[in-house]
């Protein structure tokens, strides 16, 4: 038997679904376009709503270029149409397949030496159900200092579950540090993250005591369970949620504009299904924000630091995201921001923006960051974007995860350290 066979045959084994129901990306090209000025930036937003086929990946402030994936038979019509307006365009990856195809093959492989339902964080990228099995198994190991609660279902009905972390000491009512993840299903770099933190307050506690002493941690690391197993079974790139839509042709909300604070501001947010920031026909019609909201609220009052962790782009991001106007204390959320951006570059040279969502991204209306600040109150709240690794940014390979989650653990640890300095229980 050949070898392509044997390994053909082991990946059936493995995951059937694989060859059947996924979305492959043969002859997906990615295109990279340097728009100029802001006429350039309109098209693109227009073309981004007209095509529902030309997946632009989300264009930050200060970049000076844009990623573009498209299916084999629009190729044409886009290049017409770049060259027609004069945009500056090149192809950067001519077949999306078979890169796609290898990092999903070296995922399935180093999982097959891991003994679940431990798992080790740097050695692959784990699914839903796989991370929640984890979750599952940790307070028979910490039964004194976790807990494990479930606050609800997402659309497809997988469970979504939330780790307490303390220092056991019995001590109620403790400042909480509320941490999230995968509110975006294609950012697989943010539960790895989640994971990476929950496994340095637990099996590294000795040396993250003082992190634990006066403060307890809620971690959630997949908030949108449907569409983060969508990515692993089936499209790579998905972004929102998988409940289908009022149009036929489009599915999923992102959660990150469904948030019921100053919702529905057409700057910031969509009301067409089609785009990738539809915010919803209302606010928190997602059951997966409903259960992210409500955890939220569970902890209003002692809320001092909520941080939710997206990628990609090396920034923290400040409310508010759906106006230009600065919350009040901004300057003390900048102070934290700041603790962490300094620790990480004398860690490792790594550079971070910070600022309000406005100003150094792009607005965003709905967004977790502005809910826990405007409705929740918390202390601080803050977006982090990890940085970009892999072809698209979103899809590090596993061998890139521990550069990316001990950089920001240095971070995330300072900036809890800095929440907890000021804001003494
Ligand atoms: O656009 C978004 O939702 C976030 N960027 S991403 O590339 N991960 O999609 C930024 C949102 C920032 N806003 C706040 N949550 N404040
Ligand atoms: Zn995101």
């Amino acid at each position: 038997m050949t070898s392509s066979l044997l390994s053909l045959l082991a990946l059936l084994l493995v995951q059937p679904l694989v060859l059947f129901a996924w979305q492959d990306y043969k002859d997906f090209k990615v295109y990279e376009l340097k728009p100029q000025g802001v006429e350039d930036l309109n098209l693109i937003r227009k073309w981004s709503k007209e095509k529902p086929l030309w997946d632009f990946l989300g264009q930050k402030r200060n970049e000076s270029s844009l990623k573009v994936m498209i299916p084999p038979e629009e190729v044409d019509c886009l290049v017409e149409t770049f060259s027609r307006y004069h945009i500056e365009h090149r192809v950067l990856i001519e077949d999306l397949a078979p890169l796609v195809q290898s990092q999903r093959e070296e995922n399935l492989k180093k999982k097959l030496l891991i003994q679940m339902p431990q798992i080790d964080v740097l050695a692959a990228f784990y699914t839903h159900s796989e991370i929640n099995d984890y979750l599952d198994s940790l307070p028979q190991r910490f039964p004194k200092r976790v807990q494990v609660k479930q606050f609800g279902w997402s659309y497809e009905r997988r469970a979504l579950k939330v780790l307490t972390i303390t220092n056991g000491d019995g001590k109620g009512n403790k400042p909480v540090i509320l941490i999230d993840g995968t509110v975006h299903a294609r950012e697989w770099i943010s539960p790895s993250m989640a994971l990476y933190i929950i496994q340095q307050l637990l099996d590294n506690y000795a040396e993250n005591q003082e992190l634990l002493e006066d403060y307890d941690w809620v971690i959630m690391p997949v908030v949108n369970a449907d569409g983060y197993e969508y990515t692993h079974t089936d499209s790579r790139y998905w972004r929102k949620t998988r409940r289908p839509t009022n149009n036929p042709e489009c599915v999923g909300t992102d959660i990150n504009r469904n948030f019921g604070y100053e919702w529905g501001h057409d700057e910031g947010s969509s009301s067409d299904p089609c785009e990738d920031i539809y915010r919803g026909e209302s606010p928190f019609d997602q059951p997966e924000s409903q259960v992210l909201r409500d955890v939220m609220l569970h902890y209003r009052g002692r809320l001092n630091f909520y941080l939710s962790l997206h990628s990609y782009g090396n920034y923290f991001l400040l409310p508010w995201g759906y106006t230009s106007d600065f919350p009040d204390h901004y300057q003390d959320m900048m102070s934290v921001a700041d603790a962490g951006a300094k620790a990480i570059v004398h860690s490792t040279n790594g550079i971070y923006s910070y600022g309000s969502t406005y100003y150094v991204l792009y607005p965003t209306s709905g967004d977790t960051a502005d809910f826990a600040l405007g409705v929740v109150n918390a202390t601080v709240a803050m977006t982090m974007e990890l940085p970009a690794a892999g072809f698209m940014g979103f899809d590090p390979w596993v061998s890139h995860i521990e550069r990316l989650v001990t950089e920001s653990w240095v971070g995330v640890r300072a900036m809890a350290a800095e929440v907890i300095r000021r804001y003494p229980a």
